[in-house]
């Protein structure tokens, strides 16, 4: 069984999604923060952003929904969950099998040499940080509009999905691509489609089944 969650699964959590009536950051539209040319024009405005939910995610605990795909795993069914949220909380309510299609806040990547930073401080202390072995600045770990997934976290996921026989999309818009083409590839290969959204959304009318409902309250009852 392989969970494709968003945004939604962690907003009974206390973080806030991107879309949506509460969805709004800030006063700023995340798809002008959440870009490579946001972070060239203003590094320290885009960091300031990121901060600040690393602050927010680090005070959250996972929630019900979290704790009941992490329960699903000792009951029998071997779950993959694949992420388009970067705030680790499927790891912290005790998932095993996290692919994280976005990357993860807690990650910082270095502009000069590249290397990968793990940082579970919920503030960094100078804004932008620098790479210790190099002193060049490090960026959010994270995937921007128009930067490419990870190639083996996609990878991973379409193989993932292509062989299931069901398909959990929870608490996602499915507006953000390619994360979505993996609802109807998991379709055409012959997989149930399971919709859990607080919302009535659609997603191309692949759902074989809509439940509509908070996560937090529909995933414990849905395991049980
Ligand atoms: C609840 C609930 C509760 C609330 N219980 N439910 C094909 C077609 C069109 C566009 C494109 C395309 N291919 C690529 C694009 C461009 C772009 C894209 O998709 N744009 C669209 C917005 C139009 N995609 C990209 O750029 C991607 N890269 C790419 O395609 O590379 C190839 C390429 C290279 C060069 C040039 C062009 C292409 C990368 C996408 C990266 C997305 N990054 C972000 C930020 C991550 C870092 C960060 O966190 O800051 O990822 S954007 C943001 O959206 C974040 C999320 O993971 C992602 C998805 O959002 P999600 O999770 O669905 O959240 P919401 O808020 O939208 O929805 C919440 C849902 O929960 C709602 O439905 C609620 O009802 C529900 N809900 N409470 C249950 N309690
Ligand atoms: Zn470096």
């Amino acid at each position: 069984m392989i969970a494709l969650t968003g945004a939604g699964m962690s907003a009974e959590s206390g973080v806030p999604t991107f879309r949506g009536l509460d969805g709004l950051w800030r006063n700023y539209n995340p798809q002008e923060l959440a870009t490579p040319e946001a972070f060239a024009a203003n590094p320290t405005l885009v960091w300031e952003w990121y901060d600040w939910r690393r602050g927010l995610i680090a005070q959250a605990q996972p929630n019900a929904g979290h704790f009941a795909l992490a329960q699903l795993e000792e009951k029998g069914p071997f779950v993959t969950v694949v992420t388009q949220n970067v705030d680790g909380l499927h790891q912290r309510g005790g998932s095993s099998h996290v692919i994280e299609l976005h990357g993860s806040i807690w990650k910082l990547r270095c502009m000069g040499c590249q290397r990968l930073h793990s940082d579970l401080r919920a503030h960094l202390r100078t804004l932008p940080p620098l790479c210790e072995e190099c002193g060049q600045m490090l960026r959010p770990g994270v995937v921007w509009f128009g930067e490419n997934l990870p190639p083996m976290a996609w990878e991973a996921s379409v193989e993932a999905v292509s062989s299931t026989d069901v398909l959990l999309v929870i608490g996602t818009s499915g507006q953000v691509y390619p994360a979505a083409q993996l609802v109807p590839i998991a379709k055409e290969a012959g997989a149930k489609v399971i919709l859990v959204n607080l919302e009535e959304i659609e997603l191309g009318g692949a759902a074989d089944i809509v439940i509509q409902g908070a996560s937090g309250e529909i995933l414990p009852k849905l395991v049980q």
